[in-house]
């Protein structure tokens, strides 16, 4: 990781450098997260970026969301990179050529002019979709901004839930470390030490060309990685029922809690075009229900991961928690209905000394602070992120926490300002590490600001 950025420097104020940051990043219809290390659309980060573009023009922030959900399957997926045709085969990997949708994936939908790899990510559009109507309703009417996007968005839902609840207890499983966008998160390790990885000779790594090989996952876990994507692309990209996909099932904390949360925007969204609403808002809550019922952990005070290949088939429910503290399972606390009891365990425990909100750590560590596989520099397995922040800041707020929502906010953006809208930051020190000039990073401080 980088020495800390020195905030003396030649800046301007905060919000004009973040703003800066998104227009060098902006390509004319979306936003990259990093020009050389992610010189793609990623999914999530489109969301993320959408919620900060909506401050500074909500124009480009719809637009930046229209173009994501242009690159829809058939079935309702939404595709976790969409190339850019434009961009050398060799700038990224896994590359078009790896993922080959539009031959591999024609039985799942996979558009035919457009290149995107097979896999999700994190459903933060419905989310990010209501958000960026909210910031301009005017404009979003004289679009039609929400007609356009309420049938997408509701597929993407409806393939999440009945093509993805591989557990069967009701909730949506990822099939790639890649899907929940904690790549290297020490709660894979399990899961993902009964995947054979793919030889190292097979692929070539484009990240490392930009980032230190301490701050980047191993080339054991890109063997596996690369395993289970090439698995999936040779079944087409299929989730039927019954069948497994690849050899790696996981129920995420933060992934369905924000299916949950984008649940109830899609209710909202529904309500502005005329529906009641009230339908989706009990399903999120019925989700919510079960999303404690099958990852809370009373005892950790914190939902974990549930592994869902990692018991004998049959067991009851199905699969097993994985003993690992991720802020993954914090995350939840952005989800309004949630038990009294349920909100006031995760406040504690993510001040407590795992987490050390508002203590020893700046914004929240990615992964426990005394757990075995705490790697301070290491991507997903210690440093501190701003998207998590940002969504807890959101949770704490809600949750009636104001203090340390101030805090957290104030903490958020000396430390982006100060990294230099950095990609992640030691969760000790601050420090920058990964890229700087990190997309999410700059949106959500512009969101922060307003
Ligand atoms: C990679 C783009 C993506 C994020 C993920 C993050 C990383 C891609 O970058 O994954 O090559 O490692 O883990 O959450 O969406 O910013």
């Amino acid at each position: 990781c980088a020495p800390p950025y020195d905030p003396s420097g030649p800046s301007g104020p905060l919000g004009a450098r973040a703003a800066a940051v998104l227009d060098a990043n902006w390509t004319g219809t979306s936003t990259v997260p990093s020009r050389g290390l992610y010189p793609h659309q990623w999914s999530w980060d489109s969301a993320f970026i959408a919620i900060g573009l909506r401050r500074l023009s909500p124009l480009r922030a719809q637009t930046e969301l229209e173009t994501l959900l242009a690159a829809q399957w058939g079935d309702g997926r939404i595709p976790h990179i969409v190339f850019n045709p434009s961009v050398p085969l060799d700038a990224y990997f896994p590359s078009p050529d790896f993922w080959r949708s539009s031959a591999a994936g024609r039985t799942a939908g996979a558009p035919r002019t457009v290149q995107t790899s097979g896999i999700v990510q994190p459903p933060v559009h419905a989310l990010a979709a209501w958000l960026v109507h909210r910031a301009d309703p005017g404009l979003s009417r004289a679009r039609g901004f929400l007609p356009r996007v309420y049938p997408r968005l509701a597929a993407w839902h409806r393939y999440l839930l009945h093509r993805r609840d591989l557990g069967g207890g009701g909730l949506a499983s990822v099939v790639h470390p890649w899907e929940q966008g904690m790549d290297n998160s020490p709660c894979w390790d399990a899961p993902l030490s009964r995947v054979v990885p793919a030889p190292a000779r097979s692929f070539r790594r484009a990240d490392l060309a930009h980032g230190a090989p301490e701050d980047r996952p191993t080339d054991l876990d890109y063997g596996r990685y690369v395993r289970l994507a090439a698995d999936y692309r040779e079944r087409g990209y299929s989730d039927r029922p019954g069948a497994r996909p690849v050899g790696f099932a996981v129920e995420d904390p933060a992934f369905n809690a924000l299916l949950i949360a984008s649940e109830h925007a899609l209710a909202r969204i529904a309500k502005e075009l005329g529906a009641t609403g009230t339908a989706r808002h009990a399903r999120a809550e019925r989700l919510t229900t079960a999303l404690v019922d099958r990852l809370w952990d009373p005892a950790e005070g914190m939902f974990l991961c549930r592994d869902v290949y990692g018991a004998a088939p049959g067991a009851r429910p199905s699969g097993a928690l994985v003993p690992e503290r991720s802020v993954s399972g914090l995350i939840p606390l952005l989800l309004p209905t949630l038990p009294r009891t349920v909100a006031r365990a995760l406040v504690r425990t993510a001040c407590g000394p795992h987490f050390g909100l508002g203590g020893a750590a700046r914004l929240v560590p990615s992964y426990d602070l005394t757990g075995e596989a705490f790697d301070r520099h290491r991507y997903w397995r210690g440093p501190a992120w701003f998207n998590t922040a940002w969504l807890l800041e959101r949770g704490l707020r809600l949750h009636g926490e104001r203090a340390r929502a101030d805090a957290l906010r104030e903490d958020f953006l000396r430390t982006a300002g100060a990294s230099g809208f950095a990609e992640y930051v030691d969760p000790y020190t601050g420090a920058a590490c990964g890229t700087t000039g990190f997309g999410w990073t700059a949106a959500l401080t512009l969101d922060l600001l307003h």
